[in-house]
Parts: structure tokens; sequence; C-alpha cells
């Protein structure tokens, strides 16, 4: 391979020093296009190659060349080659053989292969080249024929000093080590056959993008497919059946067309090749391995997916198309608000054209374009771990996206970007992008920067096909052919269906506002069915009997569902059809589960891990931390936050459960305070204790993972992997909690409300650093008020408050806590696994209390032994709010204030509390502030009947807990005769636009003032 290098580097650099001296320097990128670069992409120079300008080839007998083509080991080659072939011609393979009969005797210059000159071979490869690389500019992908592109000169015989008259010419063209078209058995062709197969291969309705991927053997393999000499040709039997799905696909849409005219659909009409595409691509998976196959997709064509791909009762889609039907009245069910059909998702047992069955589930989705990319993923990571798919071909991620979402929307490379990554790899996702050349109304040239929508995959060197969506054999050919390479190499691969929007953005939509000659066209388009039958037709694949049979069978059903779903009644199976058994809805009560540990397995597991392996040379630090552990766990004293938490993860592990944390710098802790991950100082290597909580343990068991930088795509992700399974702990830590708003998408549309509009349950939790340190405006905030803002918790009707049932819990959207002790957070953690319905859980956790000596909890607050400090009436639980840590008795007529509070503030003031030795103040700390403890928040209220009461916080008014806890707080009041909204003090900084301060002098004022405000012994103000 070196001397083609050399020699088309030559080349380029020739042609570099000719523009420049024509003052053309903008073509460098387009003549250096042609060599395996990375300006390969930009065709839009001017620049115009005279053919002509091209030096005309002198030729030179190969047997005399000089060149450094043949110099070395080639030249030897050859010649040793030529004297076997001499001595016996069968001795040499037979495409040498047909090449030294052909070279070997012939005059130099008659038109044979004899007169290739070495300049002719070059320019040769480098045309072949230019095809593989470029070939797919020249390709036929719009169906519409409006594309303009320009055909890179680079594909242009004559820039390479071709003629007319060097169509009939023969010429060698064999490589050694290149597969495909260079290798083949034989080297010797027409320049004429050459050209018509490379335009076969590369320029017909299949565009190929591959050569960015720098892997020899994938481009091999690639190029072994796509040179065949023979285009795939499909049996007649295959033909009926891609026929009959493409059948499907069109009248699915035309009956919703005609029996709904104004509602909407976001019909597939254009791309209804997807369909046909879509159940070959998973019938070839099948046969080659794939079980399972997840999905996600947005609104077009989501419901002929629905239908035709995963067999949602067609009568059900009609059904809701009518308005739809709550589903029968059931003891517990629990409907929650729904969504409209549009993005509802569903799961069913497909079986395959080879006899097996596949498994498909698409996952419900917000209107929020390609942000269920993630989930996708993640949840396909998930079935991967469950099922022990080691080498990830059984279970398989396939996304389809819109053409201007997937240029445009940044949660597609987020989630791209994870496709290699250890412990987010599911071993590659098919990528299909409907393109149907419009976004809403928005041309390709307003809404990218590329001339793909593809070309992001390209920065994870994923083999980009481009089909055109009217030739429906071409779709299914690169559809089987992702399968294929996926399974092959476990990497990502894209389709990209050129297409076309038949109608507007929906149904009701005018497109010719916008684009009035694209539809003038699109007008008079013929469908890609009626394309494809009037070719089967004129070959005689089928009779016009055959198709008319087809059309009735598929008209007939239609109209059979359409009459059956009249009476359809959803079943609850159909709302809850990824149920996990034995799991409880929203309205099924079940009873809260203690937390405490026995005490032996508490100092088991502990110890466990807190043992480094002997050989293993940690940091002193780390090491210190490490015996501080030991120490912990050894005394049962001064548990600190960091140890907390690795017990809550021991102990679950112990029982069974996965657990799996994941964000950025996770493994060490932004902070500093985990560790979880050990680093040998000698030799790089890495130990995680938590690995070796119990004998011969599933690596993945435990997984802790430094993520990429991303929070919309990594949430997403653990988001999808939390929902597979519900016995697994899955975790996810912003850096910062402030960062978590790049990931805004996720917390409303999916995490705060996915249970209520699809029914599925998670209980993923979400750690956020949190509390004003002086770190200023960005490093303050985990942004408290936004997720409370959310919380779905009535702020005026008291629920039905029974301690012992999680009604209230399992009836909100989600938990919200600010925590306060090691232990409470330990118990927080476990009560996640420990109940029998899933709910997620946001975090405000802590910075500076993680090296906190006050911040700290004893080993019995852990454990389920009655009298120990943990353990109340009912055992040893999570608390949801916890007292003042004096000993007060059930009424306290002497405290003049009531200060409720959360999180760290709660140590500041107690401290203020102590240097004025204020006694009769009571401090409360309110650990979960969604859903409200309003039991015991009245409980409180009464044991302090004459006290002041005081919302205090450390975040500005606007901000923080206040707004969602005053009106909560005057709930619990009214409802015991304590006054009402002018009774509520507020102590906490102004409102404020930006989070904190950036100084930290004003910081340290601020907080100051508020301390003494919170405590100052003259009556505070109302409201503040
Ligand atoms: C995050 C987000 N932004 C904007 C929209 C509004 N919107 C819905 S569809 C659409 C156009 C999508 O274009 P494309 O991805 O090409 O899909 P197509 O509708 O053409 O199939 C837009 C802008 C949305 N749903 N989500
Ligand atoms: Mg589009």
């Amino acid at each position: 391979m070196g001397w083609w290098y050399r020699a088309a580097s030559s080349i380029a650099k020739r042609s570099i020093r000719r523009n420049f001296y024509r003052g053309e320097l903008s073509c460098y990128a387009t003549r250096t296009s042609i060599l395996p670069s990375t300006s390969r992409n930009f065709q839009t120079t001017v620049f115009k190659p005279k053919a002509q300008t091209a030096p005309v080839p002198h030729s030179v007998p190969l047997s005399r060349l000089a060149d450094n083509f043949l110099d070395g080991t080639s030249s030897v080659y050859l010649e040793e080659l030529q004297r076997a072939w001499e001595a016996d011609p069968n001795s040499v393979d037979e495409s040498w053989d047909n090449f030294f009969r052909n070279f070997v005797g012939q005059a130099p210059t008659s038109p044979g292969i004899s007169g290739q000159t070495i300049q002719e071979s070059m320019r040769l490869l480098l045309l072949v080249r230019a095809y593989q690389v470029n070939g797919h500019m020249k390709a036929k992908l719009d169906p519409l024929g409006l594309e303009v592109r320009k055909i890179p000169d680079e594909l242009d015989p004559s820039l390479y000093g071709f003629t007319e008259a060097d169509l009939d010419r023969e010429f060698f063209l064999g490589v050694w080590n290149m597969s495909g078209f260079l290798s083949e058995n034989r080297p010797v062709q027409t320049l004429r056959s050459i050209l018509t197969r490379l335009e076969q291969a590369y320029c017909g309705s299949i565009g190929f993008e591959y050569m960015h991927i720098p892997d020899r053997d994938k481009c091999n393999w690639l190029r072994e497919k796509i040179e065949t000499s023979a285009p795939t040709q499909f049996s007649r039997k295959r033909r009926e059946d891609i026929f009959d799905r493409l059948a499907w696909s069109t009248l699915f849409e035309n009956f919703l067309a005609t029996k709904w005219t104004s509602a909407k659909r976001f019909g597939l009409e254009g791309g209804e090749t997807l369909i046909p595409g879509m159940k070959e691509m998973f019938d070839h998976a099948s046969d080659l391995g794939v079980e399972s196959i997840v999905m996600g997709m947005a609104h077009r064509g989501r419901l002929n997916v629905l239908g035709n791909i995963v067999r949602k009762p067609i009568r059900q889609i009609f059904c809701e198309f009518s308005g739809g039907v709550l589903p029968v009245d059931e003891a517990g069910l629990y409907t929650g608000t729904g969504d409209v059909k549009y993005h509802l998702g569903t799961s069913y047992d497909r079986p395959t054209r080879g006899g097996k069955r596949i498994h498909l589930s698409l996952l419900a989705n917000p209107s929020h374009l390609e942000a269920v990319n993630p989930l996708v993923v993640g949840k396909t990571r998930a079935k991967q771990y469950y099922s022990d798919d080691v080498e990830r071909e059984k279970h398989m991620g396939v996304l389809i996206h819109g053409d201007g979402s997937f240029a445009g929307q940044g949660v597609v490379y987020e989630t791209l970007h994870l496709s290699a990554l250890p412990n987010y790899t599911t071993g590659g996702t098919i990528h299909i992008v409907l393109n149907n050349q419009v976004a809403f109304t928005t041309d390709p040239k307003a809404g990218r920067s590329s001339q793909y929508s593809t070309d992001v995959a390209k920065a994870i060197n994923a083999p980009i096909f481009h089909v055109n969506g009217d030739d429906v054999e071409a779709v299914v050919h690169v559809c089987e052919l992702a399968a294929e390479w996926r399974q092959t190499f476990h990497s990502d691969v894209v389709v990209d269906l050129v297409c076309y929007r038949r109608f507007g953005h929906n149904e009701i939509d005018e497109p010719s506002f916008t684009q009035p000659k694209m539809y003038k066209v699109i007008r008079n388009h013929p469908s890609a069915l009626e394309i494809y039958q009037k070719k089967l037709l004129e070959l005689g694949e089928l009779t016009k009997g055959d198709v008319d049979k087809i059309h009735q069978k598929i008209t007939s059903i239609l109209n059979e569902e359409f009459l059956a779903s009249k009476d359809y009644v959803p079943k609850r199976r159909d709302w809850l059809s990824a149920y996990w058994s034995g799991f409880k809805s929203p309205e099924q009560i079940s009873r809260i589960r203690n937390t405490g540990v026995k005490p032996e397995i508490l100092k088991n597991v502990g110890k466990a891990i807190t043992v480094l392996p002997g050989n293993l040379t940690p940091h002193k630090a780390v090491k210190r931390i490490y015996e501080q552990r030991a120490q912990m766990i050894e005394t049962g004293e001064d548990i600190d936050w960091g140890f907390a938490e690795a017990l809550a993860f021991a102990t679950l592990v112990v029982e069974g459960n996965h657990v799996r944390l994941s964000g950025q710098d996770v493994e060490r802790g932004t902070f500093s305070h985990r560790h979880a991950v050990v680093h040998d100082q000698t030799n790089g290597e890495k130990y995680c204790p938590l690995d070796h909580v119990i004998i011969n343990q599933n690596k993945e068991l435990f997984t802790v993972s430094n993520s990429s930088l991303s929070e919309f795509g990594v949430l997403g992700f653990e988001l999808g992997y939390s929902m597979e399974n519900p016995n697994s702990l899955v975790i996810w830590e912003a850096q910062f909690g402030d960062f978590a708003n790049g990931a805004q998408v996720i917390f409303d549309n999916f995490l705060s409300s996915g249970e209520s509009k699809w029914l599925r349950q998670t209980g993923l939790v979400v750690l956020l650093p949190h509390g004003y340190d002086g770190q200023g405006p960005e490093h303050s905030s985990g942004r408290l008020e936004r997720f409370l803002q959310m919380a779905d918790g009535h702020p005026y009707i008291i629920p039905e408050m029974d301690p012992t049932l999680g009604k209230q819990i399992q009836e909100c959207n989600w938990q919200i806590v600010n925590v306060t002790t090691p232990a409470n957070f330990f118990h927080v953690l476990r009560r996640q696994i420990h109940r029998e319905f899933r709910k997620p859980l946001i975090v405000m956790s802590p910075k500076n209390l993680l090296r906190s000596k006050v911040c700290r909890s004893n080993l019995s607050e852990f454990d389920d032994v009655q009298g120990h400090p943990g353990f109340d009436k009912q055992g040893t639980r999570f608390k949801r709010l916890i007292k003042d840590r004096n000993d007060h008795s059930n009424v306290e007529e002497g405290i003049r204030r009531l200060i409720l509070c959360s999180g760290k503030v709660y140590y500041e003031l107690d401290d203020q509390r102590s240097k004025v030795d204020a006694k009769d103040v009571a401090i409360c700390r309110v650990e979960q502030l969604c859903p409200f403890p309003y039991d015991l928040v009245q409980r409180e209220l009464n044991r302090y009947p004459n006290a002041e009461v005081v919302w205090c916080q450390e975040e500005p008014m606007n901000m923080g807990g206040y707004t969602y806890v005053l009106p909560r707080l005057i709930t619990s009041m009214k409802s015991i005769g304590r006054g009402g909204y002018e009774d509520v003090k507020y102590v906490g900084r102004a409102p404020s636009a930006a989070t904190a301060t950036g100084f930290l002098k004003v910081h340290q004022k601020e907080h100051v003032e508020l301390l003494g405000k919170a405590l100052q012994s003259e009556p505070i103000n109302f409201p503040y």
C-alpha cells in the first residue's frame, strides 16, 4: 500500500502546485479530497479542472519501469511471478495467468494492457478511489429529482487524462490486500467496464459513505459487499413479500386518511418504504442472532410502525383515533393522564421470516425530538446485562430519526458518542433517518451546515448508507446490510432513507406555503408502491391478479379492524404491557418496609469494602480514607457520607440487587469523597472494593462509571437503563447540581411525568450537589425549586397520611430530598429498592458536609436493632423529618421559635444557636420536601404551641424550598388551628436573578446576616 499513498500524494502535490500558480488556492480541499484525508467532505469549490490540463501520460511498458511503483518487494514479486508463469502457467493464480497472458509480448503502443503506463495505473487507482470516497455524490438519491448536487470532478475520468479512446482499452487493476473491486479474480478489464461497475456500485440508488472509517478491515468488508459484480437479486417470493409489506405500509396510511380526514397523524406518505425496510432488517437481524430490539422514534410514521412493525392491534390504534376510551374499570387500576396516540409505546413478540420470534419494544416518548435516543440505548444495555448478553448480539437498539432533527438536535451526538464507551456501549445501534428533505417548513439548507443530515455520525466512524426511498429493493438491501454490519462489527450504522413528505408537516398543514416547487413535483409523483407494482408487473414477477389479491386482503383486514375498533375497550394489559410483575401501581396500596440492616451484615460488608489487596499501592491519601473507613466500621462511630453511601451500595449488592452509578467523575467523586475506584500508584491498575462484596461477584453487579461529559445523553441513558428491571438501583450524579439543567428535557418530559403519561415506573436516583458555600453562581445551586415546582402533590389538600403506608409517596410523581445525615442518606437509597413500587428520587446532595465533623452517623442508626437510635416506632427507616436534636417532650411551651429548614443550613443554624445560646429555639429538618411530610410537620407544630414559625433557607427567596413549602406549611397550620399565611416568617436570601453572588465577601456577609436573623431574639417581621 505504501507505493499507492506515495503515488497518490505526489499527484495531489502536483495538482496543488498547479492550482496555486493559477491563483486558485480554494481548490486545495477539492483536489486533496481524493486522498484518504479529513478534508474530503467539502465539495463546494467552483474549480472545474480542464481535462486537457492534465499531463498526457507517456507510455512506459511495465517491464521497463524504473518507477518506485514497482520498486522493492512489489517488482521482485512481479518478476518472480512472471518467471513462474513462464515456466508453468498453472503455477500462478488464475488472475495472474490472465494478466500475463494479456500483457506479455504485446507491442507497447497497441491499445491493449501492455500500453498501460505507471501514470495510468496510478490515475486509474485514484479514479476507483474517488468513486469509493465520493461516488455517493453522484448516486441517484432523491426520488423527486430536485436535488441539485455538483458531481465532484474526481469522478470525471478526463481529470485523470483518460479520453473516449481509452474506454475500450484494457487495464490492469489488481491490488493486494484490498477487497472488493480491486482485488477480484480478473484484474484486467476495459476502462468502460471498470466505469460501468463503479457507477453501478456507487452511483445507483444507494450512496455509500464509508471511506472515513479508519479501519482497513471494515472498509474491505464493506467494499466486498458494495463492489460485488452482481447487484442483489431478490427471488420472486422475496419480491412478493416486499411488495406485500409495502402495500401494508401504504394502505394503512390511506385508510387512516380516508377515515379520519382531519386528524393529525404525521403520516408516512412519501416514506412508506421504511416499513418493508425495517421488517426485512429485523428478519435478517433475527437470522443473525438478534432476539430483541428496543426502538425509539418520533412522530413521523409512528402509527404505521406501531401497527405494522410492532403489531399493536390495529383496532386499538383506530379506537385511539376515534378519541380513545379509558381502560376498563378495574380495582386498583391506575390510568394516569395518558398521552396522544403518536407518543405511546408498546411491545410485541413478532414472528420472523426465518421462523424465529423477535421481541420488539417501542419506547413511549414526548414531543421532544430525539430525546428518547439515550433511553433506547440505556434500556438496550440493561437488557444485555440482565440476559448476560456479553457479546451484545442478542439485544439491539434501533432509532428512527427525522432529517432535520438528526442534524439539529444535540442529543443525537450525545447519544452517538456513548456508543463505544465500555460501560455504555450496546454493540451498535442502527439508525434510520427518515429523510423527507424538509423539517416542518424548513429546507435542509437552512437546517444544517453540511451536505447530509447524517454527517454527525461520521464523528463515530459509522458507515452511512444513503438510499433512494422510491427504490424499495435498494432500501431493503441497505437495511439488511446495516443489520449485518451491526452484528459483525458491533458498532453503529446509519441508513439515510431519502424520501419526501407527500403532505404537510401534519395532514392539516399546507406545505405549498413554503415549499411550492417541491410540492408541485410531489403532486404528480407516483407512490413507491405504484412504482414497485409497475416494476414487478413489467418483470412478470407478479400478475395483475396477484396485486389485486394483496390489495383486497389488506383492505378487508383494515375494514374488519375498523369495525372492531368501535367496540374496543382497552384492557389493563394493554396499558401496562411492560408491567413489572408484582409491582404496585399508585392506586394499589403497599406497606412501607424498613431499611435497617442486621448489624452482622453491616460489619461484614463494611469490612469487605474497606480492605484493599495487599499488592495494591493506593495513593496515601486514599489509603488513609480506607483506613478511616475500616476504623468507622470497627468502632461503629463517625460514619461519614461517602462511607454511608458505600454501605448502602454494598448492602443492596449483598441482597442481590444491581447497583449502577454513572456521571462525570463519579468513580473518585467530584469532591474526592467517594474513591469507589482505587488506582494503584505504581502501575495504574484499578481496584473497586465494591466489586468484592460477595464471592465471585459478577463484574457488573456493582458498576461505577465515569461518564462522558454529557448530561442530557447520560441521564437519558441511565433512565432507560433503570426502566428495564426494578431490582436495580440506578443513579446519575451531576458534577454540580446546576449542570442538571443541560438535561432538563429528561426531567420535564420523562422523569417527572413519565409514569403519569405512559405508566412506566422508574426508581432512578439523581444526585445533585447543592449548597451555598461561596463558590459563585454556578456551583451553589442544584435548582431545588425547579424540581419542587414539578411535584404534583396538592399544596392545599393533605392526603391520607397513614405512616405505615406509602400511599402519599405512591401517588406522587417523584420524591425530592435534601438529606442531612449519612444514615438518612443510606436509608433513602435503600428505600428505593425496599418497596413494592418505583419512584424517581431527586437528592440535593451535600458538598461541604462530605468532610464535616458534625455530619456523621453512628452505625447503630443503620441497623435494625430495636432501641437503637435509628429505630423508631415502625423500625429503622428513612426519616422524612428530623426533629430538634434536643430531647424535647411532646409539648414544649417555652420554645419561642420553630425554625423549619432543609439541608446543610441546619448545621449552620445549630451552630449559631449554640453561639447565641438560644435554648428557646427549636430547629427541625425537613429531609423530604416532596411529598411533603404534613403529618410530621403538624406533629412539630403541635409540640411547640407558642413558637413563631419560620422557614429558613440559604437560597434566594425565589429559589430553594420557600415557594413550595409556604402553601404546604400554611395548609398544615390551618389544619391544626395554628394560624395561616401571616404566621409563616421567612429567613433567607433576597430574591435574585443569579443563584448566588460571585463575591466571596458578599456571600459571607449574607450568610452571617441570615444566621443572625434566624436566631435573633426579637420576633421576625412578617413576612421576612
Ligand atoms: C425539541 C423539539 N423542537 C422542536 C419541535 C417541533 N417540531 C416537531 S416536528 C419538527 C420538524 C421535524 O423535522 P424532521 O426531523 O425532519 O422530521 P419530519 O417531521 O420531517 O419527519 C419540529 C420542528 C419538537 N417537537 N421538538
Ligand atoms: Mg424531515
